[in-house]
This record gives structure tokens, C-alpha cells and sequence, in this order.
């Protein structure tokens, strides 16, 4: 069996590592941060995702640990593909994973890149630093982007469909070959440049069409009707599918690909600006109308429900409750954060629910994790007023009215 060598041990890298070591392959993971080495290395998983942990074990004794990679046939890169304050990619990552996989590369290994690239980085940029120790070596390089979703990681990188574009045909054919081992999905072959750009179009598309969600959901807040109806209703139709407003789009992905897809020369970017920019002004849209409900209350207290930047899941990379949270204390409101899944978040987190309403003038959900659902809103009597703000339409409206709760919806 081959020795793989995944540089990246994040929320692709380490499952993609885990099930390759389950298929019986010996797995290099390295990670440059070493708190993840010294906790993989114990036999934990360093976050928490379903089923992780269980595949984790069963592949354990395939595992070796490391800060930098060591020699191998291939090397997968899943490192993080982040934008800076202006907004541009930043390939720093990338660039400096391909250095550190070019000081052990051997003739003939395979590269693949999973993690989010700008079109024509793998040839671009990858290839050169990997060539540049041997620029004799015949060097296999394909991108293979990841598809699967935070929460359903395990069930969507095996049964999703994907696209995989090497350098040239066997470096193509050499990458499929070895994501056949785990996936069930069909796998798509093309050109590394298409593959890097199939991927962003993805969540560029999604990014719009919540975009699209969120300007409804302003609309039918002004004129009275109900955008979570108007937009279940519009989804019957057999060629649409509008995705759901909410408090902002959060996460590694969608929030950040699209400016991966801008150009320099700007051509073709009007409407993805656009759609980041709605959507980035979701929190300044959500304060302003809690600040509606209370207008009458002085220096009032809000309780966040869910900071996670979407339901069920323990990451707040982009969560739209950060911006949310800031623009609240800047109105001088006291905010308290309270999160079932949440660890190491920059704002205190109250785990403990009671905690978390007492004294509290509203709540507001920005996550609408499952926990929630198992609230009675009956028994929450330690509020100074009750007030609830729901961004996600999660909850049951009779209980909570039954509750003597003044509710509002985004978009109802
Ligand atoms: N959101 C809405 N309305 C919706 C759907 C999502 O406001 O109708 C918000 C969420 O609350 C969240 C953000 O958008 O803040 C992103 O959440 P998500 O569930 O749409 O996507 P991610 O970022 O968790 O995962 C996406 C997925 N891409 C697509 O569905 C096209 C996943 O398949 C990719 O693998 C992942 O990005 C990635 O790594 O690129």
C-alpha cells in the first residue's frame, strides 16, 4: 500500500487523512501547529465533527505524526486558503506547504491540493516551487477540491461526486486512482484551471443565492408577508431554489471563495461584490431590528443563542456573530454569548442556559443548534423582559407565545 503524506491535519485534512489510513494506506499527518500533533498523537481528534472520532481509531495504527512532511508517494495539501484585510487571497499557506513538500519530494510523486485555490495556482504557483530543488524530476500535480459540508464531513466526502484536474493525464488518472480507494461519488475529470474554478463557483453560487434570500427577506419584512413561506412556496417550482436569508454567511468557504474568483482587471465581478457585500451587511440589518423591539428599554441586555457561524456545528470562522456582537456593544448593550458547542471563542461563552437568560432583556438566535429546540421556553422565568429575535425561523412560535414571549423573525 502507498504512504500518503497530508499536509493539514484541519476539517478536510484530517478526515481525508483518517480515511485513508482506514483503506490501509500508512498515513503521514502533518500539521505545523503543535498542540494538534500532541493531541492526534494521544489518540484524540482535535475537533469535534461527527463520527471523526470512531474512524479516527479504527485507522489509528496507520498513523504517524509530524510538524513537517517526510518522504512519501503522495502528498495531499489541505492547508487553510484565507483572504487578507483587502480581501485577496492569501496563498501563504499553500506556498509555503509546497516549499516544505519540495525539501522531500521524490521523482515521480504525486501531488494533490484539496485545499481552495485561485484559477491557475496549481500550475502557476505550486508547480514551480515543487520543481525548483529538481527541476529534473517528473512531478504528478492535481487539484481534487473538497466538497463535503461541516457537520455531514464523513457521509458527503465519500458519496459526494468530485472533480479532480491534474497537470496532464496521468497525473489525472494517478489522483483518481487513489480518492477511488474511499469515494463512492462519480469523480469528474478535467484540467487543473477547471477545477480550481468548478470549485469556486460553488460557493460563489451559494453566496448569491442567500445573497438573493437576504434582500427578500429585507422586502418582506417591509411589506408584511412572510419571506420563509413566500420562499418554500417559489422552491416548488420544479427549476428553482432559493437558499435562506439569516443573520450573515459565516464560515472557511463561502464567505471567502468568491473573492478567490475576482480578477484583477475586475471583468465579471459586479454581482459577486454585490452579494458579499449584502451579505456582510446582514448583522448591521439584524441589529437594527432588534434595536425596534427594544427601543423602550434602557442600556438593555441581549442573550446570543448559537455564535457557531451555522446550527450544529463547533466553528466560528467568519460567524456572522462576531460582527453582530461588536455592533451590540458599540450601542452600548450588555451581551451575553451562550453556545451548547462552541470552545476557545474571543467572547466569554456561558454554557449554562439559565445563566444565560438571567436578567436578560432578549434572546436572539443566531445558530439555531438542535439544543435549542429542547428548551421550554415555559420555564425561562429569570428574564427582565421576554423578548426573542429568531434570525433562522427555528422556533415554535405557539410555545413561545404560550410563554408570553414578544417574538420577531427575520423576514415575517
Ligand atoms: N446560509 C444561509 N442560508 C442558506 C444556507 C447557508 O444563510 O440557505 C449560511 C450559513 O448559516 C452559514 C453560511 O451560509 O453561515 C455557509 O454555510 P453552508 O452550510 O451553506 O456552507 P459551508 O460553508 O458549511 O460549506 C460549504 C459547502 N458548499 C456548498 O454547499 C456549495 C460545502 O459543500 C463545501 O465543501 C464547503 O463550503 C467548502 O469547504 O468549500
Amino acid at each position: 500500500m502507498k504512504k500518503i503524506c497530508v499536509v493539514g491535519l484541519g476539517y478536510i485534512g484530517l478526515p481525508t487523512a483518517c480515511y485513508l489510513a482506514k483503506a490501509g494506506c500508512k498515513v503521514i499527518g502533518v500539521d505545523t501547529n503543535e498542540k494538534i500533533i500532541h493531541t492526534l498523537k494521544k489518540g484524540k481528534t482535535s475537533f469535534e465533527e461527527p463520527g471523526l472520532q470512531s474512524l479516527f481509531n479504527g485507522g489509528f495504527k496507520n498513523f504517524e505524526f509530524f510538524l513537517t512532511p517526510k518522504p512519501a508517494d503522495v502528498f495531499i495539501i489541505s492547508v487553510p486558503t484565507p483572504i487578507t484585510k483587502t480581501k485577496k487571497p492569501n496563498l501563504s499557506y499553500i506556498k509555503r506547504a509546497s516549499r516544505d513538500i519540495a525539501k522531500v519530494i521524490q521523482h515521480n510523486n504525486l501531488v494533490i491540493i484539496e485545499s481552495t485555490i485561485t484559477p491557475g495556482c496549481s500550475e502557476k504557483i505550486v508547480l514551480p516551487i515543487l520543481k525548483k530543488e529538481h527541476p529534473d524530476y517528473r512531478i504528478f500535480l492535481a487539484h481534487a477540491p473538497e466538497r463535503a459540508i461541516p457537520g455531514r464531513t464523513l457521509t458527503e466526502m465519500i458519496e459526494n461526486d468530485r472533480v479532480i484536474g491534474g497537470i496532464d493525464k496521468e497525473s489525472t488518472e494517478l489522483a483518481k486512482n487513489l480518492y477511488s480507494t474511499f469515494i463512492k461519488g462519480k469523480i469528474f475529470l478535467t484540467d487543473t484551471t477547471t477545477a480550481e474554478t468548478v470549485k469556486l463557483l460553488e460557493n460563489t453560487y451559494r453566496d448569491i443565492n442567500i445573497a438573493f434570500a437576504n434582500e427578500i427577506a429585507k422586502h418582506c419584512d417591509k411589506i408584511g408577508i412572510n419571506v420563509w413561506e413566500a420562499i418554500k412556496i417559489a422552491n416548488l417550482h420544479p427549476r428553482v431554489n432559493i437558499h435562506l436569508p439569516g443573520p450573515g454567511v459565516g464560515g472557511h468557504c463561502i464567505s471567502v471563495d468568491p473573492w478567490f474568483l475576482m480578477r484583477k482587471d475586475g471583468v465579471g465581478i459586479e454581482m459577486i461584490k454585490l452579494s458579499r457585500m449584502i451579505n456582510d451587511s446582514m448583522p448591521n440589518y439584524i441589529i437594527k431590528c432588534v434595536s425596534k423591539m427594544l427601543k423602550d428599554i434602557k442600556n438593555p441586555t441581549i442573550t446570543i443563542l448559537g455564535a457557531a457561524y451555522k446550527a450544529n456545528v463547533d466553528d466560528w470562522r467568519e460567524t456572522p456573530a462576531l460582527k453582530i456582537i461588536d455592533l451590540a456593544q458599540n450601542n452600548k448593550w450588555n451581551v451575553k454569548v451562550h453556545d451548547p458547542l462552541l470552545k476557545d471563542f474571543p467572547y466569554e461563552i456561558e454554557k449554562d442556559f439559565k445563566k444565560a437568560t438571567q436578567d436578560s432583556d432578549c434572546l436572539l438566535i443566531l445558530a439555531d443548534h438542535s439544543f435549542y429546540q429542547t428548551i421550554k421556553p415555559l420555564e425561562i422565568k429569570n428574564m427582565k423582559n421576554k423578548n426573542i429575535f429568531d434570525s433562522r425561523n427555528s422556533i415554535d412560535e405557539v410555545k413561545w407565545k404560550e410563554a408570553d414571549f414578544i417574538i420577531k423573525i427575520l423576514g415575517k
